[in-house]
């Protein structure tokens, strides 16, 4: 990132997207986490497909399984935004360049984001492949992405509307508070279970910034975790990032299904 105004930057590469994808405005914004990339065929075709660092203020994406890429697809009456990949905190590159994307999705017109990742769970019941819907959630990285005095409320974060809708479209859906280690470290056994004593069921390394960044932005905000392991001592076995990937695989005909039904409603 430069020493830019985010928001600046932000709205510039918002101009750049309109140019490059000739989509003048956008409606719904998703991002897509671990494991969810393989859905994103089923949300329709798509109109323009460019990369990230094609705009200003984006770098390469640096983890296996999330391609650089930003889709531009017609759904309906719909355009939507869609980000096959993110910026993680653990990245090193600021909290800044983690919502940049959120930041340029409003800027492109977006009035609503889904923020999907991969996560550990607490729950047993939670096979690999689970989606579960966040409700709110813990933000353990003691970061924020704004700065100064703007005190952003944030009850209700993850739209209780949304949420409504989903488990209308998805009655199995369970719903649980999502918290965000710093990572890129899985975390230990008691911070799992510390996780779950002050009230979380899912541990991941993201989405917490991003949603702050487009509730400040005025979007509205859907969370949905993807449990593609249960999380460090819940089970006894390690855990390891092609497992994840693997179990996106086998849940992605599944997660593509859900996402189809749920986004033309938002
Ligand atoms: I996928 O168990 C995925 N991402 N912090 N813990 C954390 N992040 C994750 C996990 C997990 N699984």
């Amino acid at each position: 990132m430069t020493e830019e105004n985010p928001y600046e930057l932000a709205a510039r590469a918002a101009e750049k997207l309109a140019d490059l994808t000739g989509v003048e405005s956008h409606d719904v914004a998703l991002v897509l986490g671990s494991g969810w990339l393989p859905a994103v065929d089923a949300l329709g075709e798509a109109t323009a497909e460019i990369s990230t660092t094609d705009l200003p203020g984006f770098s390469a994406a640096a983890v296996a399984g999330h391609s650089g890429k930003i889709r531009s697809i017609r759904a309906g009456d719909r355009n939507l935004l869609v980000f096959l990949s993110r910026t993680h905190y653990y990245e090193g590159k600021g909290v800044a360049a983690v919502v940049h994307g959120v930041r340029t999705a409003a800027r492109a017109g977006c009035r609503a984001i889904v923020l999907t990742n991969g996560c550990g769970g607490l729950r047993e019941t939670w096979t690999p492949g689970t989606p579960v819907l966040i409700s709110d959630h813990i933000n353990l990285t003691g970061k924020s992405p704004i700065v100064g005095a703007n005190f952003v409320d944030l009850t209700d974060l993850y739209s209780s509307r949304l949420r409504t809708m989903c488990r209308e479209v998805e009655p199995s859906l369970d719903e649980a508070v999502y918290v965000q280690f710093p990572g890129p470290h899985y975390e230990t056994p008691a911070e799992v279970r510390m996780a779950g004593i002050i009230g979380g069921e899912l541990v991941g390394m993201s989405t917490t910034l991003e949603a702050i960044a487009a509730r400040e932005a005025g979007m509205e905000v859907l969370g949905i975790s993807l449990v593609t392991n249960l999380a460090a001592g819940i089970s006894d076995s390690p855990l390891n990032h092609a497992e994840v990937l693997e179990a996106g695989k086998a849940a992605a005909s599944r997660m593509g299904e859900l996402l189809g039904r749920i986004v033309p409603r938002i």
